[in-house]
């Protein structure tokens, strides 16, 4: 039985994961609570590896949606038995930049694959180990987009259209109307500060109502 407190965040391209994990981190560390920070793909030495291909795999032949569901899912296997579940078990707080939903998001709803097969490989790959808070970033593909022209870099998924990065959008508010209780949504839209305040409050709330 896994203790600790497992935190995701999801969203669009830009929408500020990296930035508010960093945030959320430093309040944990301030506030004297031992987190773990880690990111899918990747937070392994193979998940890492894999991340590369993902990412930025350039050869002459595409990687298949069904192969990037496989690989995503690998990274995720190990990345629970190396990482996530023996941090859990040591009672640390983990914060994930992306996790499940992200598989749902993208290779459900967007690229069309097979849904009860993605739920089935999501549940072997965690050991049925679900976050216990999901933090949604929410932001248009047209704000994305436009934070995406400033930093000026475009990975293989983010270099998919804007009809693709509205399905994302649309697949992780319908994953919060399905479990309110776990995943929350805030908008990205504001200040980091304000942003910032909002993603403390949530989690605030979210630990205060865990049974003791
Ligand atoms: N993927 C998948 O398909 N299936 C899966 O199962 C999993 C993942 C796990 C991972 O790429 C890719 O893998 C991702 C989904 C897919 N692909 N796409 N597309 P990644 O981890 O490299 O990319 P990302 O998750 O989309 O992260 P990102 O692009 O680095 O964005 P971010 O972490 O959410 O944002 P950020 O780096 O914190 O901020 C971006 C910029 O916006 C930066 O300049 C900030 O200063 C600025 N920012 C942040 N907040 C604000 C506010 N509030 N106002 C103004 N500007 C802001």
């Amino acid at each position: 039985m896994t203790q600790g407190y497992f935190i995701t965040f999801e969203g669009s391209e830009c929408a500020g994961k990296s930035t508010h994990i960093k945030l959320l981190s430093k309040y944990f560390l301030d506030n004297g609570i031992n987190c773990v920070v880690t990111r899918e793909p990747g937070g392994t030495e193979i998940g890492e590896e894999i991340r590369q291909i993902v990412k930025h795999h350039a050869g002459k032949n595409p990687v298949a949606d069904e192969t990037e569901l496989l690989l995503f899912a690998a990274s995720r296997a190990q990345h629970m038995r190396e990482v996530i579940i023996p941090a859990l078990d040591g009672d640390a707080y983990v914060i994930c930049d992306r996790f499940t939903d992200s598989t749902v998001a993208y290779q459900g709803y967007a690229r069309g694959l097979d849904m009860n097969f993605i739920g089935t490989l999501n549940r072997f790959a965690t050991i049925g180990r679900s976050p216990d808070l999901t933090i949604i970033l929410d932001l248009t593909p047209e704000e994305s987009l436009a934070r995406r022209i400033t930093r000026n870099e475009n990975d293989r998924i983010e270099a998919e259209d804007i009809s693709f990065h509205s399905k994302v959008r649309e697949a992780f508010l319908r994953i919060a109307s399905e479990e309110p209780q776990r995943v929350k949504i805030i908008s990205s839209a504001g200040s980091i500060g304000s942003v910032h305040n909002e993603i403390v409050k949530t989690v605030k709330n979210a630990i205060a109502s865990v049974p003791k």
